[in-house]
Parts: structure tokens; sequence; C-alpha cells
């Protein structure tokens, strides 16, 4: 191994050794504790430690760094108190997660980290949003992230680079390269020879370095953070390295050859620095010894501290709260009682401006939203007014985008997220149901992410720009669901949802854009989020439904003027007014759910059964569903009508009230 000091001075090769014989004497305490069965699951970083501590290192303190399942040097270079470390390994109350989730899966603002989900790929945005965030803010700082060379291959990958690389992102992106991905080898996982040669391609500089060799990673990272800083832009850093362990301890080795492991035994990381310092004469054997016998009692203490506490008791109360950001929304009115007719669609742009000027950190992000205003014109004249870096036109890369918008949450910032048609949500979809939905609920960081969600048919335009996919959100804790269908309630919902610091899906029908208007406030003002809305009130029979549903229903009661209905509104799908569907149910006690989405697991089955379940007193009938046909939504106009529910709701209420 060449190791050049160049000019670092002794103390400063002693923290670097001290730094990765931390993780190292952990893991091998871990080992024992595995086979003893004392802790479960763990992902061995033996053989890459100069990769984690080298490069943790080389930054400044609360410079962010992202951590993958081998980067225990990561957290302990950034000293996190090894009892409650240790405590998060084992599931206890007083670790990172309060034993929502395991090992490495957690992050600590406190200490700059961001840790991983499971599907790797998607943390590479999370960096790229916060490196946004301090690009915006001047910070000079970079973003350290990592990926494995199987992660590599997810789209989010790709996403994430190319996203950085056209916005200038100063974020480290480091592959560890050790050659497998779980059981799969390079040749089975990729075609081309260096990650390097990727970056010329993303217009990223790209660097191949020694990745066991803790000087070269430590200045390589010091000298690109350096310029980076000051010249923001990304960076890929390929480091060369071994995975000395199997994929994890249970899962063994076999299909690694052995003489690889031998190979790459004479290249330890920390033992070939060890050697290094004791020929340089920065280290002795005592010190040697002296400074592993402190780390070992460190762990010790840590360990004993951490086995001492006891296992988390559920408290089904706190579990459900935390899934959210405590947040009491306080309804604003409007300031005067000046109202101008206005679109649906107007109504969205308005709430959106008005909300960027009153949220000097909130961020829009869309493809087309900048110059061009979007394709349905939401954002026209928003670059005049606010300025490039707050109305961002994204590349076609959904799932990095989402990802951007939990990273600016990590630094206090706002973002509205714009699908350009809520079908193309399928593209992001592992950021918003596993990052955003759960990042609150597993460490305490809330994702303050508005997606807006142009949705629905009757345009004529195929299965890919008419789908109604808001069930999909609405089986997942940790959003919420709103979905307007009139223009007042359009601008009182964006804001609320703009201002609520969880992650909302916003839901707009593009057939309402610019189909209906209303006379609503010039103000900025406010609606309830989770409260419902009787858009008509009558006494045989109520429709509770949402959205076009709410349209369909009033058109029907045109042409049935001898019907008294209720028209239940819900507007907010997640959380939904049970109170108020349970006061309509006993008034009535006859009910049909209505939704343009399909049938079978859409909202209304779910609410359908709540009824059953809590209402069955006040029921005069079974309550039934008008939903759309179990297919793809079809083309040809034809076919689309009959797809849709409108026509089959008069039969429906036909025969409720005649059961
Ligand atoms: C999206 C997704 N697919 C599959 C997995 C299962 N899995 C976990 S780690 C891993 C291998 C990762 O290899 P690599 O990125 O090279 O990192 P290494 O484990 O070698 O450090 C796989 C397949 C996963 N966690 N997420």
């Amino acid at each position: 191994m060449n190791f050049n000091r160049k000019e670092y001075t002794d103390d400063e090769l002693l923290a670097l050794y001290r730094g990765i014989l931390k993780p190292r004497l952990i893991e091998e305490r871990m080992l024992v504790l595995l086979r003893q069965g004392r802790v479960s699951k763990w992902f061995s970083g033996i053989g890459q430690e100069a990769i984690s501590v080298g490069s943790a290192m080389a930054l400044e303190q609360d410079e962010y760094i992202l951590p993958l399942h081998r980067n225990l040097g990561v957290f302990t270079s950034r000293n996190m108190p090894l009892d409650r470390l240790f405590a998060q390994f084992q599931g206890k109350k007083t670790g990172f997660t309060k034993g929502r989730d395991r090992s490495f899966h957690f992050g600590s603002n406190e200490h700059h980290i961001v840790g991983m989900i499971s599907h790797l790929g998607p943390q590479l945005a999370v960096a790229d949003g916060i490196a946004l965030a301090d690009l915006l803010d001047n910070k000079e700082k970079v973003t350290l992230v990592y990926s494995g060379d199987g992660g590599a291959s997810e789209g989010d990958f790709h996403e994430a680079l190319n996203v950085a690389a056209v916005w200038n992102l100063p974020v480290i992106f480091m592959i560890e390269n050790n050659g497998y991905g779980l059981s799969t080898p390079s040749n089975e996982q990729f075609k081309f020879n260096h990650f390097i040669d990727k970056g010329p391609a993303y217009g990223i500089d790209a660097l191949q370095i020694d990745g066991n060799n803790i000087l070269e990673v430590y200045d390589t990272v010091r000298q690109a953070a350096y310029s980076m800083r000051k010249n923001p832009r990304p960076m890929l850093i390929e480091a060369i390295t071994f995975r000395m362990r199997g994929h994890e301890e249970a899962s063994g080795t076999k299909y690694v050859p052995q003489e690889l492991f031998e190979k790459w035994a004479k290249k330890d990381p920390v033992e070939t620095f060890e050697q290094y310092l004791l020929e340089e004469l920065v280290l002795t054997q005592k010190t040697m010894e002296s400074i592993k016998e402190e780390i070992k009692a460190e762990i010790e203490e840590g360990l004993q501290t951490a086995f001492a506490t006891p296992m988390p008791v559920a408290d089904q109360q706190e579990e459900l709260a935390d899934m959210y950001q405590p947040f009491e929304q306080k309804v604003i009115e409007p300031a005067s009682g000046a109202k101008t007719e206005k679109r649906f669609v107007d109504a969205i742009s308005d709430a959106l401006r008005q909300s960027m000027e009153r949220y000097p950190d909130l961020v829009l992000m869309g493809q087309d939203i900048a110059e061009y205003g979007g394709v349905f014109k939401v954002t026209e004249g928003f670059v005049e007014a606010f300025g490039k870096g707050r109305v961002r036109n994204t590349p076609l890369c959904e799932s990095a985008i989402l990802g951007i918008g939990l990273g600016m949450s990590v630094k206090g910032k706002k973002s509205m997220v714009e699908m350009q048609f809520a079908d193309f949500v399928s593209a992001g979809f592992s950021q918003i149901v596993n990052n955003l939905a759960k990042s609150h609920y597993r460490w305490g960081q809330n994702a303050d992410v508005v997606v807006r969600m142009p949705t629905g048919a009757g345009s004529a335009a195929g299965p890919f720009h008419s789908q109604s996919n808001e069930a999909w959100f609405f089986h997942t804790p940790g959003l919420k669901v709103v979905y307007p269908s009139t223009p007042y309630d359009a601008k009182g919902l964006l804001n609320a949802a703009l201002e609520d610091p969880n992650p909302v899906m916003y839901f707009e029908h593009k057939m309402l854009y610019r189909s209906i208007s209303q006379e609503i406030p010039d103000d900025y003002y406010t609606v309830e989020i989770g409260k419902a809305r009787l858009a008509a009130e009558g006494t045989d029979l109520s429709i509770i439904t949402y959205g076009m549903g709410v349209h369909w229903a009033k058109q029907l009661q045109q042409e049935m003027p001898e019907l008294s209905m209720d028209i239940l509104d819900l507007r907010t799908l997640l959380p939904w007014d049970k109170e108020a569907v349970e006061k309509t149910v006993a008034k009535t006690g006859r009910v049909i759910v209505l939704h343009e989405d399909t049938l079978t697991g859409g909202i209304g089955g779910e609410i359908a059964a709540w009824i059953a379940e809590h209402c069955f007193q006040y029921l005069d009938g079974p309550v039934a569903r008008v939903a759309s046909l179990d297919t793809a939504v079809p083309f040809a106009p034809p076919l689309e009508q009959e797809f849709l529910p409108k026509q089959r709701l008069r039969e429906k209420v036909e025969a409720i009230l005649a059961y």
C-alpha cells in the first residue's frame, strides 16, 4: 500500500488511526455478540472502513453525510455516543428510532447524518436536496452520499447524478466498489469497466481511488470538498475495495473465491495503516495498545448501558401520532371581503403565488413549470415574480425530485413538486411511500413536501394521462391526501397543504381546471384539512364523494328535482372526516359512496366498511358503491364514458331508494 502523508501532521494521522480503529473494534465485538445471539442482523463493513472514516473525517462537522449499510465508520466518526448507537442496533427506545427501525436506518440532525431506507438508491437524491438547500442559501457546504456498486444499477442512481449535474449541486457521490452486490459479482451487475467512466457521461468530474488507503480517501475527499465549496458542482469518487465478510452475517461467503480473500487480506485498511504509522514512528507499540484498550473500554461501557435498557413498551396512541409531525392547523380567514370570480386552475395558481410570498423558503419544482408555466399554465409568470432559483424546471426525474423534497426538508425548506400528470407519480412512488411518508415515524424528520397531482379522466387522454390513483396513497400512513372540488377549496386547501409540515398529496381534477369558476377571496386563506363539506342538503339519501363525483351528484340532483339528498364532499381523503360521514348516515339512513377511481380497492371500500361497522344502526339499506370499471382508463370517448361511473349513478340511486 502506498501511503503518502503529504503535509499531514502526526496528530492528524493519529486521529485517522483512532477513527479507523473504532468501527473495526466495534465490529469484532459485534461478531462475538452475533455468535452468542445477542444482536440480530449485521452488515459488516470490515475491509471497507477506510472509505467511511476517511471521507467522513474529511468533511466539516456540519456537512451532511448520507451513509448506507456498511458505513458504521461514518457514525463513529461523527462521535455518536456508543450507548445510543448500540441501543439503536438492539431496537431499544433510547436509540434513534424508538425501536421502530433497525441498524443503520436512521438519521440524526444533531450529527448531520441522514440514514438510509432499505431501497438504497433513494438515498442519493436526498443528498441532492440537502445540497440544493445549501446552494440556494449560498452556504458553501458539500454533502456526501454513498452507493454500492450494486445499488448503482438502480434508476435512482442515474436520476440523482443527472439532476446534481444539471443543477450544479455540491454532492460527493462515493461509490464503494467492492465487487459484489449480495452474491452477484460485478460482471453480472454491469458491463462497463469503471464507475469513473460514468462521470463524464453525466458531465461530472470523476476520480478513482484506492478505497483501502485511508490517507488517499481522506486527502481526495478533502480536496474535492474544498474545491466544490468554492465552485459548486457534483463529483463522483470511485473507491475500489473489497467486502471481507458475507453480505450479512447469516448469508455466508461461499460464492466468493478464496484467493480474493487472501489477496485483499494483505490490503487490510486498518492493519496496513497501523503498520505505516509504526514505520513512520508516528505510533509506538505502546500507544497503539493503549489506544485500543481505551476504545475497547468505551465499547464495553456503551454495550453495558444499551443491554441494561429495557425493550420499548408499545403505546398505540404514540405510535399512531408519531406518523406525523405534530401540527395544529389554525384556519386563516381572508383579511378582507374582496372577491374575484376565478376558475379552478386560477384558484390553484393564486394559492401557489400567495404561499410563495408567505414562505421565502418554499421552492417549486416540476417539469416545464418555469418559463413555460407548466403544461396547465398554473405557474405562468412565476419565474418573473420569484426567480429561477425557487421556480425550478426539472429533468424527467420524478423519483429524484421527490427525494430532493425530503432533502430540502432536512434543511428546513418547503417544497412543492408538480407531477405533470398524476399518472407519472408511479415513477417516483418509492420516494413518496417509503421515504417521505415514513421518515417522521422512523426518526422524527418531517417531509415538508406537497405533491400536486393533476388527475382524472374525461378528455380521451387514454390509460396514462387519466388515472385516479389517490387510493395508492390513501393506504399509506404518514401521508395526507386532499382532493378539492371547488375553486374555493382548491385555493384554501392548497394553502393549507403548503402550510402543513407533513407530506401532502394534493389532487386536482384536470377537467375542473377550466370548466368551473366561483367567486373566491382575493386574500390568502386556508381551509381545514380533514374536514368534509356538505355540498347539498337533503333527507332521503347521502352521496359521499369527492372531486368530480361532487359535480356528478349535483348534476343528478338537477335531473331529479324530487330527490332530497345530502352530498358530502370529503375534500380530504386522509385523514377523512368520520364525524361528517356518521352525521349524514344518521340523518338519511341510505348511502352511496361515489368515486371516479376504479371500484376494487378504492377509497369507497374503506368508507363503506367503516359505515357498516360503526353506523349499522342508522342504515335502511346496504351501503352502495359507484365507481369506475375495474379496467385501465380507455382512450376512445364511448369506451371512456362507459368506464366512468357517472351514468351508473342514477341507476344505483333509484335502487337504493327502492330498497
Ligand atoms: C431496491 C432494492 N432491491 C434489492 C435489495 C436487497 N439488497 C440489499 S443490499 C443488496 C446488495 C447491494 O449491493 P451493493 O450496492 O454493491 O452494496 P454492498 O452490499 O456490496 O455494500 C441487495 C440486493 C434492496 N435492499 N433494495
